[in-house]
């Protein structure tokens, strides 16, 4: 009888081990976003961009800008169809060359340009604005080409 007693307490506390470790592994784990799952890239990819300008105000009283893309870098598969979309925020237009291809056109504010291609050669290409390539001409101080690049392996 006393022996059944004790047994069965020792079943219980198996039971309550066990629902205690069960509950901290839910803690621990709940919200854990597994990342085995397939890359988007099995999809066709359309990568988002934005032209953006950055202003400041030197010491002096002089205003500095330089035109960007936003992203400035994007990561492509070699032999993938691809869609780029350009959308213009800053600057009224910016006519714009991509290096080693013949794709070319014009950023417009507020408009989007949507450019379909396929790279099927590795390396990095980029996207040159030809308003704003050298942008250093506009000022003696120094700003950056207004230049986004294609990395396609
Ligand atoms: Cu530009």
């Amino acid at each position: 009888m006393r022996f059944f007693i004790v047994k069965k307490s020792w079943i219980v506390t198996v039971m309550l081990c066990f629902i205690v470790a069960l509950g901290g592994w839910y803690i621990v784990n709940v919200g854990i976003i597994p990342t085995t799952g397939k890359p988007t890239q099995e999809n066709k990819l359309t990568y988002h961009m934005i032209t953006s300008e950055f202003k400041t105000t030197l010491a002096d009283g002089t205003e500095i800008e330089a035109y960007r893309f936003d992203p400035g870098t994007i990561t492509v598969p070699k032999g993938k169809d691809i869609t780029i979309s350009i959308i213009g925020v800053n600057g009224s237009e910016h006519p714009y060359t991509i290096e080693g291809t013949d794709i070319s056109g014009v950023i417009k504010k507020g408009e989007e340009t949507i450019i379909n291609t396929r790279f099927d050669k590795p390396g990095v290409y980029q996207i040159i604005c030809t308003t704003h390539s050298d942008h250093a001409s506009h000022s003696h101080h120094k700003t950056p080409p207004m230049i986004a690049y294609i990395y396609v392996y």
